[in-house]
């Protein structure tokens, strides 16, 4: 029996990762650049045995059918190669969100499956290598490993994608993220089918890739010099410009609702009204405001006049990805 137990928090990219060059490795097209949270988590534990004849896999205590079991076992299968152990596995993976709203995370839920797994297997991975195995799992999960400012190099191999800490004397605990949650009931398109769907099909794609470039140097000299106006206004352009690419692609679809239109101008109004804060979207109806810690209470009461206190979660900076112990099952 091999156990092993991580505990890793979500992160949301403030320049997108948004298109691969290699599905298979989950190379990127562009550098992405994020701040980890602390309001969202995942701890995963896994056992390998020889006793067992399939792999396992329980989310917040719920036995998953195949299709989710069989992502879990690809991922399982390159640690398992890079082990040389090729013992099938139980896998329980605990999601710890304030509300169940659909926020379930890859990126905290591979990096914890990688970080269980180099435990379990012995692996014995640094950092790094751990970022590169998390990748493998879902690209954004590689930037789980850090806490903080992390930026992903996109690399042009295996060896050279991974994730790394952008210096910043801590300027990340001087900020808050406010989540503000929007009910969907449309159709998911999940990050990986949006992205690729847009790759394949987007007349805006190069374009995306062009202002990516330029944007991410733009972040990086505005955590350098600690300027949020600077960080908040490319952060929020380039999600602009990420959600763009999909009304060009073909067939066109897009993550927004009416109210998450609602919440990106309710936070344009409230700037203008002499608030600092920015807003920042994935691929789903949720808006997520940045804004100074100072600022944060003044913002969330602000957000109140608008939206219900359960679809509004505070969030700050997070740590990086954690080793725990594991209860040995009897
Ligand atoms: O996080 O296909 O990591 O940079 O969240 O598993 O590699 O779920 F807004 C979209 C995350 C994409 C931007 O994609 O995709 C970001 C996104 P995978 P992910």
């Amino acid at each position: 029996m091999h156990n092993g137990k991580a505990r890793a928090f979500t992160n949301i990219a403030l320049i997108k990762y948004w298109g691969k060059k290699d599905q298979q490795l989950i190379l990127p097209m562009n550098n992405s650049l994020s701040l980890t949270l602390d309001a969202f988590y995942t701890e995963t534990s896994v056992s390998f045995s020889k006793d067992y004849s399939h792999d396992t896999f329980y989310l917040d205590d719920q036995l998953q059918n195949e299709k989710a079991t069989q992502k879990i076992s690809h991922f399982l299968d390159l640690a398992r190669k890079q082990a040389g152990v090729f013992e099938h596995a139980i896998v329980r993976s605990q999601n710890f969100v304030p509300t169940a709203a659909g926020l379930a995370s890859s990126a905290s839920g591979l990096a914890a499956l990688a970080g269980a797994c180099n435990v379990a297997l012995g692996l014995n991975l640094t950092t790094k290598n751990l970022s590169r195995l998390a990748r493998r799992g879902s690209g954004s999960a590689c930037r789980s490993v850090y806490g903080g400012f992390v930026e992903w190099e996109k690399g042009n191999s295996d060896q050279t994608s991974y994730a790394s800490p952008v210096a910043s004397h801590h300027w990340e605990d001087d900020l808050a993220m406010i989540f503000i949650l929007i009910n969907d009931k449309t159709k998911d398109v999940s990050s990986r089918n949006g992205m690729q769907r847009t790759v394949d099909t987007s007349l805006y794609y190069n374009d995306w890739l062009k202002a990516a470039n330029i944007d991410i140097e733009k972040a990086r000299t505005a955590i350098a010099n600690q300027d949020f106006q600077a960080l908040g206004e490319v952060t929020e352009a380039n999600c602009l410009k990420m959600h763009a690419t999909t009304l060009a692609a073909n067939p066109p679809f897009t993550y927004w609702t009416p109210d998450s239109l609602k919440a990106m101008n309710k936070v344009q109004a409230m700037r203008q009204a002499g608030q600092n804060c920015y807003f920042t979207m994935d691929a789903g109806p949720n808006v997520k405001v940045l804004c100074p810690k100072k600022d944060s209470e003044t913002v969330y009461r602000e957000l109140q006049k608008d939206f219900p206190s359960h679809q509004l979660i505070m969030a700050h900076a997070g740590k990086g990805i954690e080793t725990l112990e594991m209860e040995v099952a009897k």
